[in-house]
């Protein structure tokens, strides 16, 4: 498989290319993923001479509390605006991507001919609601040829740190009568996010309530910025438009350039991590140091650089002969 070519038909918004691409990525031989750098390198924005043009948006939330029924509806509003969608839906249950999987946890009510449209189910990292570098490289390749690209991910709490660092935009989801969110939010063990949706806006005075209490929590911890968006997924659907709406302002809000170029130095760290471990840390010096390596590098680089500048990093500091004075 020619890494590359994908790449470059990517980056000509080739969306046939997405399911090769995809299983190239999700190969973690060392020879794939030779070629997964070379595809990556395709779609760097020193290459596309931009950041890609997709909006990245992350879609988080406890276990059952409507993100796949939220994702067909929204899926159908931004295909009938005329915006090509890719969905990454990140299954917790595998840590490797099977066959068997797919669609398993997506669960995403699409027209099959729809080619505008593509979902995928990837496997979770190691740790609970981690993103695997197979699922940050994906959003990145697809993000090239897709105009909208959705990761989502089980979880509410820290979990969603990772998804936040990934994304452009990134909405929390929550049904009515879990309290969970509400808790975690002003106990400040979640972070704000950009948008909170609360589902199941058909259940009546409920989700009005969680609505009310959640704005509420979000004015006393001065978040202001965030909509918070009352939906029903099922038909006939309601708010979704406002979701799109608030979602598109966003993003409009948003430095792009600062908000990506973070993204891809978070992502090679926690590539770096998940790869070499604590200890491949420490020996570049702490994060702070792996950090100061990565701000050096060309900001137009892709993930799949910076991880090998930062392999290249440590590999120096093994072979230096005695430990690098701090300045
Ligand atoms: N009444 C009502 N039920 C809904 C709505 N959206 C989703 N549901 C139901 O809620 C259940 C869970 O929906 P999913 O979309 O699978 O939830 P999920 O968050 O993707 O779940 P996981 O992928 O397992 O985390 C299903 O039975 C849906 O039919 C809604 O707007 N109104
Ligand atoms: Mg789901």
């Amino acid at each position: 498989m020619n890494g590359a070519e994908l790449g470059a038909r990517l980056r000509e918004r080739d969306l046939t290319a997405a399911p090769a691409a995809l299983n190239l990525i999700e190969n973690r031989t060392p020879a794939a993923r030779k070629q997964v750098a070379a595809l990556l390198a395709e779609v760097s924005p020193a290459r596309l001479g931009g950041e890609a043009t997709a909006h990245v948006v992350g879609v988080t939330g406890p276990p059952g509390a409507g993100k796949s029924t939220l994702l067909s509806a929204l899926a159908r509003a931004w295909r009938e605006h005329g915006r090509t969608v890719a969905v990454l839906a990140v299954d917790p249950t595998s840590k490797r991507s099977g066959g068997s999987l797919l669609g398993d946890r997506a669960r995403i009510d699409a027209d099959p001919r729809d080619r505008g449209l593509f979902i995928r189910s990837t496997a979770a990292g190691e740790r609970l609601g981690g993103l695997a570098p197979a699922t940050r490289a994906a959003a990145q390749a697809l993000a090239a040829a897709f105009d909208v690209v959705v990761i989502e991910t089980v979880g509410v709490g820290q979990s969603e740190t990772e998804v936040a660092e990934a994304a452009d935009t990134t909405a929390v989801v929550v049904q009515p009568g879990s309290g969970d969110a509400l808790q975690f939010l002003k106990a400040g063990i979640m972070e704000v996010p950009d948008v909170l949706v609360v589902t199941k806006a058909d259940l009546g005075p409920v989700a009005l309530r969680a609505r009310r209490d959640l704005s509420a929590a979000l004015r006393s911890l001065g978040a202001r910025d965030t909509a918070v968006v009352a939906v029903s997924s099922l038909a006939p659907p309601q708010g979704i438009g406002d979701l799109v709406a608030a979602l598109d302002a966003h993003r409009a809000a948003l430095d792009l350039p600062a908000r990506r170029l973070a993204a891809r130095r978070a992502g090679a760290l926690a590539d770096f991590a998940a790869e070499h471990g604590e200890r491949g840390l420490r020996a570049l010096g702490g994060r702070r140091a792996a950090e100061r390596v990565l701000a050096a590098v060309d900001p137009g680089a892709d993930v799949a650089s910076l991880t090998a500048r930062l392999e290249q990093a440590e590999a120096d500091a093994r072979a230096a002969p005695e430990p690098q004075a701090p300045e």
